[in-house]
């Protein structure tokens, strides 16, 4: 009771400032390949999010917020350090492992006198350190009965559906199991809405009445972009969208490259659930199967699949940030504590043709950010300067009252919160992709973005292309306009600007790799 009204009477300087016992919470909630475009705050096309648009209509709703390596392993790494990806060493999912000996958040947060617990994905394959608690997946976890792994080292089986228990397990950290002298930092790591997107039970029929309007860039033909051509993330291709796997078309016999692995994340389901679960889909399969489709109708069919899965687990998603606002109410911890919402990054939901993330275009480099405020924090609606996954690191610092050290890389949205809008404020970001050759075949690209709307991309490896494009104009990233004739001035720009960021962050191998 104290330390609340203690709180409610700082101004926030010197809340900021003052004793562990008058500082702000932080609850910390990220979702994985969860989207702009599916978060009704955002976008109103699609699916409704009310309890995530609830943080937004009481605090605030980042519009230009973006990642600095659009991948889960990465945007963890990058948000833990509050460095681009190759200063904390953990540039990709696939031979990374996130090295705890270096400098992190959680431990400056826990050497500043808060408690730092972490629930759900971890995804960064150490163990984890500068946490007084956790409870996490192994590797990308499972949506039914999911495995565990506890501080003891131990894995233990979780009867339930995953966001529901990550949800449980983070209500329950906070009502029993912390120390109600300190404040805290809780990071809730959602699996959802990640690959192959396996509904709760109690969804399993939602959305089945509804027909998604199909992006208009579905058919995509990738002209003037090689990398874009390149990939292998289209819905349309069975090779990468798996009919069975991701669309969930099973049927006996079938041995599509990822039946397997859809058999045993299913097979992980209570055997009543599963009947319904079979009942509803093998009706559907075997409609699928007799109709025959092929060319755009089985695309556009697999599109439909896609969005309807994928909102099922968002509504889960929805249910359960809902629930975690409520119980910071009803505990009386609401109006002290800053909760944050966001993904590891966003995805396409049928733009370009594609799913998945990884390209620096607008979809997938984009995140969402929304923040309920806490009592002294004044600003309000949407905030329009560029921020990215590497603020946050330095954000809680600032929020706890502790010293930013020089090494992060990513700036205190703190002034923001405040309801400032420092002139200063950065112009550009830069974003570092480095997972090629790999599943989904994107190139290893980097570039640089700036706030009048501008994007210079080079992709290299085995490849040496440069994309250019106004997103004034072209908003979806259609016309690459590199080396056209005009363009030679903002060309120059930047290009200037692309090495004066890889020199501020140090990023040496990427300097050499310009060629210009
Ligand atoms: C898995 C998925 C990919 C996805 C990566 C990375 N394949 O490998 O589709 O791009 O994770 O996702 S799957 O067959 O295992 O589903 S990330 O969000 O963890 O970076
Ligand atoms: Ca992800």
């Amino acid at each position: 009771m104290q330390k609340k009204s203690l709180l409610l009477l700082l101004p926030v300087a010197a809340a900021a400032g003052a004793a562990a016992q008058g500082r702000y919470n932080i609850v910390y909630i990220m979702t994985d390949d969860h989207t702009a475009q599916m978060m009704s705050c955002y976008d109103n096309r699609f699916v409704q999010t009310p309890n995530l648009d609830r943080i937004a209509a009481d605090g605030v709703k980042f519009v230009r917020s973006y990642v600095a390596n659009s991948l889960s392993g990465p945007s963890r790494a990058c948000m833990l350090t509050g460095k681009h990806s190759h200063k904390n060493g953990f540039t990709n999912n696939e031979h990374g492992i996130f090295d705890g000996s270096q400098q992190t958040m959680p431990k400056l947060m826990q050497q500043a006198g808060y408690q730092t617990a972490i629930i759900g994905k971890w995804h960064l394959v150490s163990t984890p350190t500068g946490f007084d608690y956790y409870d996490i997946v192994p590797g990308q976890g499972d949506y039914y009965n999911p495995d565990f792994i506890k501080m003891d080292g131990s894995t233990v089986q979780e009867k339930g559906y995953i966001t529901n228990l990550i949800t449980d397990k983070a209500i329950d950290w906070m009502e029993h199991r912390r120390d109600r002298q300190k404040p805290f930092i809780l990071f809730i790591h959602h699996k959802a809405c990640h690959r192959c997107w396996l509904p709760e039970m109690k969804y399993l029929r939602a959305y089945e009445d509804q027909t998604f309007a199909t992006p208009p860039t579905l058919y995509d033909n990738y002209e003037g972009r090689q990398a874009a051509a390149a990939q292998e993330m289209e819905i349309g291709n069975n090779r990468h969208m798996d009919i069975v796997y991701d669309t969930k078309m099973y049927r006996p016999g079938a041995d599509t490259r990822l039946t397997d692995l859809y058999l045993s994340m299913i097979g992980r389901m209570d055997t009543r659930d599963r009947a319904d679960y079979d009942c509803f889909y093998d009706s559907l399969s075997a409609d699928f199967y007799r109709r025959n489709l092929s060319g755009r109708a089985l695309t556009e069919f697999k599109y439909q699949r896609y969005m309807r899965d994928y909102a099922k687990v968002l509504k889960s998603l929805d249910d359960n940030v809902g629930r975690t606002l409520d119980y910071l109410k009803a505990s009386g911890l609401l109006d002290s504590t800053l909760v944050v919402y966001t993904s590891d990054q966003g995805f396409y939901m049928g733009e370009h043709g594609w799913f998945d993330k990884r390209f620096m275009y607008e979809e997938s480099f984009s995140t969402p950010l929304v923040m309920r405020l806490p009592e002294g924090l004044k600003a309000r609606g949407d905030i329009s300067e560029m921020v990215q996954n590497i603020d946050y690191a330095p954000t809680f610092l600032d929020i706890a009252g502790a010293p930013i050290p020089d090494d992060i890389q990513g700036v205190s949205l703190l002034p923001l919160l405040r309801g400032e809008h420092p002139k200063n404020w950065r112009k550009s970001l830069y974003y570092h992709y480095h997972e090629y050759p790999a599943e989904h075949s994107v190139k290893r690209h980097y570039g640089v973005s700036t706030a009048d709307g501008w994007k210079l991309i080079h992709f290299y490896n085995d490849i040496d292309v440069w994309e250019l494009y106004n997103l004034n104009d072209d908003p979806q990233e259609l016309h690459n306009i590199y080396g056209q004739p005009g363009t030679e001035k903002v060309t120059k720009r930047l290009m200037k600007e692309l090495v004066r960021l890889q020199q501020q962050y140090d990023d040496a191998d990427a300097l050499k790799k310009n060629g210009k």
